[in-house]
């Protein structure tokens, strides 16, 4: 097998000499590392995400939910671990606390007391990660009566 161009190497006035070559990406590799290094502890340690929530983000659904849940990269600290739900009118929707999935703790929900009814509605939450970074955010959804 003819060994692969390595774009980082090759070059119209690349050096013939193996020696000088292997010199060369020696050298390169010192430059390029740290950041390799820097990207891969970074991939290693990502900061909790919402990856999605039940109503999902911005879509129209036709029964109304009895629960709101949210699902992330991995388990929140619940203690720092808020979700409030407003209808079009800014009226809070009483609602129980945030309580972790028993089966997936990376899934949080708050029950409502009943169905909600036609309406858009707001989700605000905020959470703590494992790791102490306190994040949050809202998302939005909305209930239309079946036709
Ligand atoms: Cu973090």
């Amino acid at each position: 097998m003819p060994p692969s161009p390595n774009p980082h190497t090759a070059s119209p006035s690349a050096p013939r000499s193996g020696v000088l070559a292997a010199a060369l990406a020696a050298l390169l590799l010192l430059v390029v590392a740290p950041g390799l290094w820097a990207l891969g502890s970074a991939g290693e340690l990502p900061h909790l995400e919402l990856r999605s929530t039940v109503p999902a983000a911005d879509t129209t659904v036709t029964e109304g939910p009895a629960e709101v849940r949210l699902i992330f990269s991995e388990p929140p600290q619940m203690d720092g671990t808020r979700v409030r739900v407003m209808d079009s009118a800014e009226e809070l929707i009483p609602s129980s606390d945030a309580t972790a999935d028993e089966e997936d703790p990376k899934e949080i929900f708050v029950r409502f007391e009943e169905r909600l009814p036609p309406d858009a509605y707001t989700v605000f939450w905020r959470t703590i990660a494992q790791d102490g970074h306190a994040q949050n955010g809202t998302f939005e959804f909305r209930v239309e009566a079946a036709r």
